[in-house]
């Protein structure tokens, strides 16, 4: 196992809520009558990219005015004002790491495992959640950062995995991405990527056929996973165990 490649919403951090808040806060300061609720974010969620899925409801709700010269233009505004409100949410530590994440960075930082990001979140998102709680110089513990600024085509499509790849100059079949969604779990796959997923209640209805593990999260040994995992004597995912079921990729492949 070569690498780690690390998705972001959903899986470094639990961030959909404090998206779908910034989304709503960004309606009302615009004068828009919009306001999204859990239920319908979550359907929209299937459209990855804040962009994109202000194109996809717009289109919902109003077909004619969603094909508007200047709908392009209203969607820039309107998600620049929505990145504002995200970013002052998680900013300063407000939104905490899931379990684990902060405890492998640090594990694979120390094995000299290289670890990288592959996420279609803004890229001015990044620094506001991770500044906190991985320190000012976050950016240089990750070998490759690429997200929504890399590359145009969104998850499931394989660009942003695939850039990654390119960046680490490795195969997806000697790392282990982490992912929360179908979205990214078949961007993953297709990547060629083993994929453990750690859904959040965004997404824990998905389908995640494939997926190397399913965990409710990575776990911690002050935060232990409920359940034992697959050859491993204790309730949280760390390096030693996740070269174990990488090599059982790597042996089914053989
Ligand atoms: C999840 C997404 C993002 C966020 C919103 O990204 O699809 O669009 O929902 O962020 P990830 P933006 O690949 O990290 O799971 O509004 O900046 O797109
Ligand atoms: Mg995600």
């Amino acid at each position: 196992m070569q690498a780690l490649i690390f998705d972001v919403d959903g899986t470094l951090a639990d961030t959909e809520s404090a998206h779908l808040q910034a989304f709503n806060a960004a309606f009302a300061e615009v004068g828009l009558d919009w306001c999204w609720d859990v239920a319908l974010y979550t359907r929209l969620l299937k459209v990855a990219g804040g962009k994109e899925r202000l194109l996809h409801y717009w289109r919902m709700v109003d077909p004619d005015e969603a094909r508007g010269a200047s709908v392009a233009e209203a969607i820039e505004a309107v998600h620049a004002v929505k990145t504002r409100h995200y970013t002052e949410r998680v900013s300063g530590g407000g939104l905490p790491l899931r379990p684990g994440i902060a405890r492998l960075i640090g594990e694979a930082g120390q094995a000299g495992t290289p670890i990288a990001i592959a996420t279609t979140t803004t890229p001015a998102n990044l620094d506001a959640l991770l500044r906190s709680p991985l320190g000012p110089d976050w950016r240089a513990r990750f070998a490759a950062i690429c997200d929504a600024g890399t590359t145009a085509v969104k998850k499931p499509a394989p660009d942003v995995y695939l850039e990654v790849l390119a960046r680490l100059g490795v195969d997806g079949a000697d790392c282990l991405a982490f992912e929360d969604s179908g979205n990214g779990l078949r961007a993953a796959q297709a990547a060629g990527v083993p994929t453990v997923i750690t859904p959040t209640a965004y997404t824990a209805a998905e389908r995640f056929d494939g997926a190397l593990l399913v965990l409710p999260h990575l776990g911690d040994p002050d935060q232990p996973m409920p359940q034992h995992l697959p050859g491993a004597d204790h309730r949280w995912a760390d390096l030693a165990a996740l070269r174990r079921w990488h090599r059982g990729t790597r042996s089914e492949a053989a």
